[in-house]
C-alpha cells in the first residue's frame, strides 16, 4: 500500500462499531457505483470483464460516440438494457432499500447505476438520485426537441437491435460491427427527424441541474454522519466528490468494495472510517442487521 495508506481492521468489532454508528446516524449518504450489481450478474465498468474491456467508457459512452456511430452505440446500450431486464437485485439493493424505509429523510441514495435494479428492489423513489440517468429512460438526441419517455422497457427497443446468436459474446464489448442502416434505429415520434438516444448522462455531458440541486439542499440542511460509499471505484465526477463533501460536512466513511480503495482516490480511508472487503450483496446485509 502507498505510505500513509489506512486500512482499518475488518474485525467483528469493526462491523459492532459500525452497526452502532448507523443506528445512531440521523443524517446518512449513500454513493452506489457497478459494484453494487456485480452480484447481480450485471459487469463492472473496469473489473474484469467490464463492459468496457475493448472500449473505452470515454470512447463509447459520449455523445460523439453516438453521432459517430449510433448503430455501435445503440447496440451496446440495447445489449445492457437487455441484461439489466434479466438480472434481479441482490441483497445490498434490497439492505439500502429498507434502511432508507427506515430513516426516511435522514437517508438519500446517490447511484451512478443506470441499471434500474436500485428501484426494482423497492428503493423508495424519493429517497434515490440518479446521478446518471437510467437505461430505461429515452430521449430525442436533437437538441431543440425534448421529447422524453420514461421507463420505455421493450427488448430490443427496435427489432434491428435484436441481439443475435451470430453476434458473438457481446458482453466482451466485442461489440459486432453489425451495420444497422439508420432508418432502422429509434426515432422520435414527435419531431420525426432526431435518433431517439438513452437517457443516461454521458462523458462531458452535465448531469441534471434538479438532480444536483436536491443532492445540494440534502447536503446542506445539516451535518452528515456517515456516508456509504459502495461498488465504486470513485474515479468519476462530480459523483465521486461527494465523498470529500460529506467529509467536510463531519461524516465519516464506510466503503463496501471487493478492493480497498486506493489511498489517494476518492474513497481514500481515514481514521475513524470503515472498510468492509468482499461483494456488497454479502457485506450489506451482514453489516445491515
Ligand atoms: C461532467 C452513464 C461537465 C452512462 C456514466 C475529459 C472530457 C470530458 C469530461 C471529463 C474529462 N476529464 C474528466 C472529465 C469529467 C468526467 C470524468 O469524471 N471522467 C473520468 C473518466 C475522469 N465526468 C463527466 O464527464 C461527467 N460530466 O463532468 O460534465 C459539464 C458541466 C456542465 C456542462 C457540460 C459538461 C459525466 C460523467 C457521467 C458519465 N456516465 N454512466 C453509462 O452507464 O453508460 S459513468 C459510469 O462509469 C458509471 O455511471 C460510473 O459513474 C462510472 C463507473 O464507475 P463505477 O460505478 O465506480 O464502476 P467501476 O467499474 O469503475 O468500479 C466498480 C467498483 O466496484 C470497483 O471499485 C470494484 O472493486 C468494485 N466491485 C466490483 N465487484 C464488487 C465491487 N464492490 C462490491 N461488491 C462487488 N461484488
Amino acid at each position: 500500500a502507498s505510505p500513509g495508506a489506512y486500512t482499518p481492521p475488518t474485525s467483528s468489532a469493526d462491523i459492532t462499531s459500525f452497526t452502532h454508528h448507523l443506528a445512531a446516524s440521523s443524517r446518512i449518504l449513500v454513493l452506489c457505483g457497478a459494484g453494487l450489481s456485480a452480484a447481480s450478474g450485471l459487469p463492472t465498468f473496469r473489473g474484469a470483464g467490464g463492459y468496457w474491456r475493448t472500449h473505452s467508457a470515454m470512447e463509447l459512452a459520449t455523445y460523439d460516440a453516438f453521432t459517430t456511430s449510433p448503430d455501435l452505440v445503440w447496440q451496446f446500450y440495447n445489449y445492457r438494457r437487455h441484461m439489466a431486464l434479466r438480472a434481479v437485485p441482490n441483497g445490498a439493493h434490497y439492505a439500502l432499500a429498507e434502511l432508507a424505509r427506515k430513516k426516511g429523510r435522514g437517508c438519500l441514495t446517490i447511484t451512478q447505476n443506470v441499471d434500474g435494479l436500485s428501484q426494482r428492489a423497492g428503493h423508495p423513489a424519493s429517497r434515490l438520485e440518479l446521478l446518471h440517468g437510467g437505461l430505461f429512460d429515452i430521449k430525442c438526441s436533437g437538441f431543440d426537441c425534448g421529447y422524453e419517455q420514461q421507463d420505455v422497457r421493450t427488448d430490443p427497443i427496435v427489432p434491428a437491435l435484436e441481439i443475435k446468436d451470430g453476434d458473438g459474446d457481446i458482453s466482451s464489448a466485442q461489440i459486432p460491427l453489425r451495420e444497422i442502416a439508420e432508418r432502422d434505429l429509434p426515432h422520435c415520434p414527435r419531431c420525426k427527424t432526431g435518433l431517439l438516444r438513452p437517457g443516461v448522462v454521458w462523458f462531458g455531458e452535465a448531469l441534471p441541474e434538479a438532480t444536483l440541486d436536491r443532492v445540494e439542499n440534502y447536503m446542506l440542511e445539516g451535518p452528515i454522519d456517515l456516508i456509504i460509499v459502495v461498488g465504486t471505484s470513485a474515479t468519476v465526477y462530480p459523483a465521486a466528490g461527494y465523498i470529500e463533501k460529506a467529509r467536510a460536512r463531519g461524516a465519516r466513511v464506510a466503503v463496501f468494495n471487493t478492493e480497498a480503495p486506493e489511498r489517494d482516490g476518492g474513497s481514500g480511508l481515514r481514521r475513524g472510517d470503515w472498510f468492509f472487503m468482499g461483494d456488497a450483496g454479502v457485506e450489506m446485509p451482514r453489516a445491515f442487521e
